[in-house]
Protein backbone atom coordinates (compact mmCIF):
# COMPACT_ATOMS: atom_id res chain seq x y z
CA UNK A 1 0.00 0.00 0.00
CA UNK A 2 1.41 3.37 -0.79
CA UNK A 3 0.58 6.15 0.99
CA UNK A 4 0.48 9.42 -0.54
CA UNK A 5 1.93 12.72 1.16
CA UNK A 6 -1.68 14.44 1.63
CA UNK A 7 -2.76 10.84 3.27
CA UNK A 8 -0.04 11.53 5.75
CA UNK A 9 -0.14 15.36 5.88
CA UNK A 10 -4.24 14.31 6.81
CA UNK A 11 -2.55 11.59 9.34
CA UNK A 12 -0.03 13.82 11.21
CA UNK A 13 -3.27 16.33 11.47
CA UNK A 14 -5.68 14.22 12.85
CA UNK A 15 -3.00 13.82 15.35
CA UNK A 16 -2.45 17.13 15.85
CA UNK A 17 -5.84 17.95 16.34
CA UNK A 18 -6.51 15.76 19.38
CA UNK A 19 -3.53 16.78 21.01
CA UNK A 20 -4.40 20.25 20.98
CA UNK A 21 -7.72 19.43 22.63
CA UNK A 22 -5.66 18.90 25.87
CA UNK A 23 -4.51 22.40 25.70
CA UNK A 24 -6.58 24.46 28.18
CA UNK A 25 -6.52 28.40 29.01
CA UNK A 26 -3.59 29.42 31.83
CA UNK A 27 -1.63 26.62 30.40
CA UNK A 28 2.27 27.37 29.64
CA UNK A 29 2.43 24.72 26.26
CA UNK A 30 5.91 23.77 24.89
CA UNK A 31 5.95 23.85 21.03
CA UNK A 32 7.71 21.14 19.13
CA UNK A 33 9.74 21.31 16.11
CA UNK A 34 9.12 19.82 12.62
CA UNK A 35 6.32 19.39 9.96
CA UNK A 36 3.84 17.50 13.04
CA UNK A 37 4.77 19.67 15.53
CA UNK A 38 4.27 23.27 12.97
CA UNK A 39 0.50 21.64 12.08
CA UNK A 40 -0.17 21.42 16.16
CA UNK A 41 0.99 25.12 16.19
CA UNK A 42 -1.54 26.15 13.56
CA UNK A 43 -4.46 24.67 15.38
CA UNK A 44 -3.32 26.09 19.25
CA UNK A 45 -3.30 29.51 17.04
CA UNK A 46 -7.03 28.75 15.74
CA UNK A 47 -7.60 28.68 19.23
CA UNK A 48 -5.75 31.25 20.46
CA UNK A 49 -7.75 33.57 17.70
CA UNK A 50 -10.58 32.43 19.56
CA UNK A 51 -9.66 33.23 23.56
CA UNK A 52 -7.35 30.32 24.49
CA UNK A 53 -5.06 32.23 26.99
CA UNK A 54 -1.88 30.06 26.81
CA UNK A 55 1.88 31.20 26.38
CA UNK A 56 4.30 28.69 24.55
CA UNK A 57 7.77 28.15 25.15
CA UNK A 58 9.19 27.03 21.32
CA UNK A 59 11.91 24.40 20.80
CA UNK A 60 13.30 26.31 17.84
CA UNK A 61 13.90 29.27 16.30
CA UNK A 62 11.51 28.41 13.35
CA UNK A 63 8.98 27.44 15.82
CA UNK A 64 8.96 30.64 17.25
CA UNK A 65 8.96 32.72 13.96
CA UNK A 66 5.92 30.38 13.00
CA UNK A 67 4.22 30.97 16.32
CA UNK A 68 4.98 34.80 16.44
CA UNK A 69 3.58 35.13 12.67
CA UNK A 70 0.44 33.20 13.84
CA UNK A 71 -0.31 35.52 16.90
CA UNK A 72 0.44 32.47 19.80
CA UNK A 73 1.72 34.63 22.67
CA UNK A 74 5.40 33.11 23.81
CA UNK A 75 6.94 33.27 27.52
CA UNK A 76 10.55 31.73 28.54
CA UNK A 77 12.23 29.68 31.26
CA UNK A 78 12.95 33.13 33.38
CA UNK A 79 9.29 34.03 33.57
CA UNK A 80 8.09 30.18 33.99
CA UNK A 81 10.67 27.62 34.64
CA UNK A 82 7.29 24.37 34.22
CA UNK A 83 5.51 23.71 31.37
CA UNK A 84 2.28 22.10 31.92
CA UNK A 85 1.70 20.61 28.09
CA UNK A 86 4.35 19.79 25.74
CA UNK A 87 3.22 18.75 22.23
CA UNK A 88 6.02 17.56 19.73
CA UNK A 89 6.63 15.27 17.02
CA UNK A 90 9.52 12.85 17.14
CA UNK A 91 10.88 9.91 14.58
CA UNK A 92 10.46 6.84 15.94
CA UNK A 93 8.06 6.55 18.80
CA UNK A 94 8.31 2.87 20.71
CA UNK A 95 4.96 1.01 21.00
CA UNK A 96 5.41 -0.50 24.56
CA UNK A 97 7.43 2.24 26.44
CA UNK A 98 6.84 5.70 24.36
CA UNK A 99 10.95 6.18 24.35
CA UNK A 100 11.57 8.32 21.27
CA UNK A 101 14.16 9.05 19.09
CA UNK A 102 14.07 12.76 17.83
CA UNK A 103 16.03 15.24 16.24
CA UNK A 104 16.04 14.68 11.94
CA UNK A 105 14.96 18.37 12.29
CA UNK A 106 18.08 19.02 14.47
CA UNK A 107 15.82 20.65 17.32
CA UNK A 108 16.91 17.77 19.99
CA UNK A 109 18.67 19.89 22.58
CA UNK A 110 15.99 22.54 22.91
CA UNK A 111 13.50 19.77 22.60
CA UNK A 112 14.65 17.76 25.38
CA UNK A 113 15.18 20.55 28.02
CA UNK A 114 11.81 22.05 27.29
CA UNK A 115 10.19 18.09 27.00
CA UNK A 116 12.06 17.20 30.69
CA UNK A 117 10.69 20.63 32.13
CA UNK A 118 7.04 19.46 31.26
CA UNK A 119 4.43 18.48 33.53
CA UNK A 120 3.25 16.05 30.78
CA UNK A 121 4.91 15.31 27.11
CA UNK A 122 2.31 14.66 24.26
CA UNK A 123 3.76 12.86 20.84
CA UNK A 124 2.02 13.31 17.75
CA UNK A 125 3.15 11.28 14.62
CA UNK A 126 1.89 9.86 11.59
CA UNK A 127 1.37 5.73 12.11
CA UNK A 128 4.86 5.24 9.50
CA UNK A 129 6.80 6.55 12.93
CA UNK A 130 5.35 3.92 15.38
CA UNK A 131 7.89 1.14 15.87
CA UNK A 132 7.96 -2.28 17.87
CA UNK A 133 11.36 -1.09 18.96
CA UNK A 134 13.57 2.10 18.41
CA UNK A 135 16.27 1.28 15.69
CA UNK A 136 18.06 1.11 12.07
CA UNK A 137 14.55 2.97 10.65
CA UNK A 138 16.18 6.36 11.19
CA UNK A 139 19.72 7.35 12.12
CA UNK A 140 19.92 8.58 15.81
CA UNK A 141 20.73 12.27 15.68
CA UNK A 142 23.79 13.35 18.54
CA UNK A 143 24.37 17.01 19.21
CA UNK A 144 28.28 17.41 19.51
CA UNK A 145 30.01 20.23 19.82
CA UNK A 146 31.71 21.67 16.87
CA UNK A 147 35.01 22.42 18.89
CA UNK A 148 36.72 18.68 18.00
CA UNK A 149 34.39 16.92 16.74
CA UNK A 150 36.56 14.71 15.24
CA UNK A 151 37.99 13.30 18.51
CA UNK A 152 33.75 13.47 19.33
CA UNK A 153 32.95 11.35 15.96
CA UNK A 154 35.93 8.90 16.98
CA UNK A 155 34.54 7.84 20.45
CA UNK A 156 31.05 7.70 18.93
CA UNK A 157 32.77 5.05 16.18
CA UNK A 158 33.88 2.99 19.21
CA UNK A 159 30.86 2.92 21.36
CA UNK A 160 29.62 1.45 17.65
CA UNK A 161 27.34 3.85 16.60
CA UNK A 162 28.57 4.65 12.82
CA UNK A 163 28.85 8.34 12.90
CA UNK A 164 28.67 10.76 9.65
CA UNK A 165 28.57 14.55 10.46
CA UNK A 166 25.36 15.93 9.33
CA UNK A 167 25.91 18.52 6.27
CA UNK A 168 23.65 21.53 5.05
CA UNK A 169 25.19 22.27 1.22
CA UNK A 170 28.57 21.68 1.73
CA UNK A 171 29.27 23.27 5.23
CA UNK A 172 28.66 21.35 8.57
CA UNK A 173 24.67 21.72 9.66
CA UNK A 174 24.44 23.87 12.97
CA UNK A 175 21.65 23.65 15.48
CA UNK A 176 20.20 26.83 16.71
CA UNK A 177 22.48 26.87 19.43
CA UNK A 178 25.68 26.64 17.23
CA UNK A 179 26.49 22.89 17.66
CA UNK A 180 27.17 19.99 15.01
CA UNK A 181 24.80 16.76 14.54
CA UNK A 182 26.36 13.31 14.30
CA UNK A 183 23.79 11.01 12.45
CA UNK A 184 24.40 7.59 14.03
CA UNK A 185 23.43 4.63 12.54
CA UNK A 186 22.22 1.88 15.41
CA UNK A 187 20.75 -1.96 15.03
CA UNK A 188 17.59 -2.70 17.21
CA UNK A 189 17.83 -0.50 20.05
CA UNK A 190 17.74 -3.06 23.29
CA UNK A 191 18.38 -0.82 26.35
CA UNK A 192 17.19 2.99 25.63
CA UNK A 193 18.38 4.29 29.00
CA UNK A 194 21.47 2.23 28.95
CA UNK A 195 22.88 3.32 25.49
CA UNK A 196 21.25 7.29 26.54
CA UNK A 197 23.72 6.80 29.55
CA UNK A 198 26.95 5.55 27.33
CA UNK A 199 26.87 8.90 24.93
CA UNK A 200 25.91 11.33 27.38
CA UNK A 201 29.29 9.96 29.33
CA UNK A 202 31.20 10.82 25.95
CA UNK A 203 33.31 14.30 26.22
CA UNK A 204 31.78 16.62 23.29
CA UNK A 205 28.54 15.23 23.18
CA UNK A 206 25.85 17.90 24.02
CA UNK A 207 22.87 15.66 24.20
CA UNK A 208 21.63 12.49 22.31
CA UNK A 209 17.98 12.28 20.31
CA UNK A 210 17.34 9.35 22.77
CA UNK A 211 14.04 10.27 24.47
CA UNK A 212 13.64 7.78 27.41
CA UNK A 213 10.69 8.00 29.83
CA UNK A 214 9.79 11.91 28.46
CA UNK A 215 6.88 11.24 26.39
CA UNK A 216 3.40 10.39 28.54
CA UNK A 217 1.01 10.25 25.53
CA UNK A 218 1.65 9.09 22.53
CA UNK A 219 -1.18 10.28 19.58
CA UNK A 220 -0.54 8.26 16.25
CA UNK A 221 -2.86 9.37 13.24
CA UNK A 222 -3.78 6.53 11.11
CA UNK A 223 -5.86 6.42 7.80
CA UNK A 224 -9.16 7.06 9.73
CA UNK A 225 -8.34 7.52 13.03
CA UNK A 226 -6.17 8.39 15.61
CA UNK A 227 -4.79 6.06 18.19
CA UNK A 228 -4.16 7.56 21.56
CA UNK A 229 -1.10 5.39 23.77
CA UNK A 230 -0.31 6.36 27.07
CA UNK A 231 2.78 5.29 28.92
C1 LIG B 1 13.09 17.87 15.33
O1 LIG B 1 14.36 18.02 15.83
C2 LIG B 1 12.67 16.45 15.45
O2 LIG B 1 12.88 15.94 16.71
C3 LIG B 1 11.23 16.33 15.03
O3 LIG B 1 10.40 16.16 16.15
C4 LIG B 1 11.12 15.16 14.16
O4 LIG B 1 12.11 15.23 13.17
C5 LIG B 1 9.73 15.02 13.54
O5 LIG B 1 9.56 15.88 12.45
P1 LIG B 1 8.37 15.66 11.44
O6 LIG B 1 7.12 15.89 12.22
O7 LIG B 1 8.60 16.71 10.39
O8 LIG B 1 8.49 14.28 10.91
Amino acid sequence: VTVSGSDREAMKRRAAIRAVAEVESGMVVGLGTGTTAALAVECLAERVAQGLKIRGIPTSEATAAQARRLGVPLTDFSAHARIDLTIDGADQVERGTLNLVKGLGGALLREKIVASASARMIVIADDSKLVDRLGAQTPLPVEITPFGYPVTLARLEEIGAAPRLRRAGGAPFTTDGGNYIADCAFAAVADAGALEARLAAIIGVVESGLFVGLADTAIIGHAEQEEIIER
